[in-house]
């Protein structure tokens, strides 16, 4: 009796195990998401129709048709060019000054970006929105998508996901305009710039010089966990000297406030989180900026509206 009531249990916990490249499983991603067409159809429908009425003579059929040819191909065979004519059809503007770009902070972004409301990172253009959070890939040796394992980077450089994500990132740079926003997490111990990954190689080299104002680099700590890298460090210094090289105007930010008040809803007790410390650092982060000749005027005015706004 009590054996057979353990075995569900035992099965439970195996589940996810085999359904995640798990055991047997070729690849080391997971596999193709359930009810790929559906979701994507629907998040297409959704945006296009709902949530930015201009767009509301996109053909989402027609987009799904150009995206699918990929889910025939050989899962390590899926070039960014695949997916041209799928960008093609679903392309839009960005507004400017609201492009934000990121490294490792995929939730706080989709929360601080508020459904496009505050800003428009790639996962909150159509193209970017349809395939978020989702995996994708054919079997290898057979007709129809593999749910068990997909391919990722460690398996293969032209795998559908990484590629998809290539082509968008190109498209979305190419098309990003006025002040860019970068969001980096300065608390990952890998450091808070990959200097290999897609903002370095398939974002910042798109970038259009002549459409950019200035990039604005935020460097986000985790609350109550040390600061690994902060602006002018590590690899965060290896970004703005290659931001500076290029010829952009750029600015970084440590633990910039309005986001940092996000991060500070699951932590309103930490002494990290206190209203004062925030306001003490946020008038510390605007001292940095202007510390230079002429804006000498500027920071007694912000120390007095500081003490006496008791933010
Ligand atoms: P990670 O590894 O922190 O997070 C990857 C997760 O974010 C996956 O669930 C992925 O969806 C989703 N995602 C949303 N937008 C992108 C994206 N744009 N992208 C890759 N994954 C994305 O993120 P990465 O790998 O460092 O990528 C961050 C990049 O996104 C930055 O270049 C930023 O500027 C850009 P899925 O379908 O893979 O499950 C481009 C590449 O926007």
């Amino acid at each position: 009796m009590a054996a057979r009531g353990r075995a569900p249990w035992l099965l439970l916990r195996l589940l996810p195990l085999l359904a995640v490249g798990g055991a047997g499983a070729r690849w080391s991603g997971e596999g193709s998401s359930p009810h790929l067409q559906s979701i994507f159809l629907g998040r297409c429908h959704e945006y296009s129709a709902l949530q930015n009425p201009e767009l509301r003579d996109k053909n989402c059929t027609g987009i799904w048709e150009a995206f699918k040819v990929v889910l025939d191909k050989d899962p390590c065979s899926v070039f960014p060019s695949d997916y041209d004519l799928f960008i093609n059809l679903s392309r839009h503007s960005i507004p400017r000054d609201k492009s934000l770009f990121w490294e490792n902070n995929h939730l706080l972004v989709t929360s601080y970006s508020e459904n496009t409301r505050r800003f428009m990172p790639l996962c909150d253009v159509l193209y970017g929105r349809v395939g978020d959070f989702l995996t994708w890939c054919r079997q290898k040796n057979a007709s129809g998508l593999d749910y068990q394992s997909c391919p990722t980077w460690q398996d293969c450089e032209n795998n559908p996901v990484d590629s998809y994500w290539k082509r968008a990132s190109m498209q979305y740079s190419v098309d990003s305009s006025g002040v860019i926003q970068v969001m980096l997490n300065g608390s990952d111990p890998a450091g808070a710039y990959p200097v290999k990954g897609f903002f370095a190689d398939f974002e910042i080299p798109y970038l259009q010089k002549d459409k950019i104002t200035r990039i604005e680099i935020w460097v986000m700590h985790e609350i109550g966990e040390p600061a690994v890298e902060s602006c002018g460090e590590g690899s965060v210094k290896i970004l703005e000297e290659r931001l500076k090289k290029i010829g952009f105007k750029y600015s970084c930010i440590n633990d910039y406030l309005p986001v940092k008040l996000l991060k500070c809803v699951d932590y309103s007790t930490h002494p990290d989180c206190a209203l004062n410390s925030a306001a003490a650092s946020t008038l510390r982060e605007i001292q940095s900026l202007y510390e230079e000749p002429g804006a000498s005027l500027i920071i007694p005015l912000l120390v007095a509206l500081a003490s006496g706004a008791q933010m």
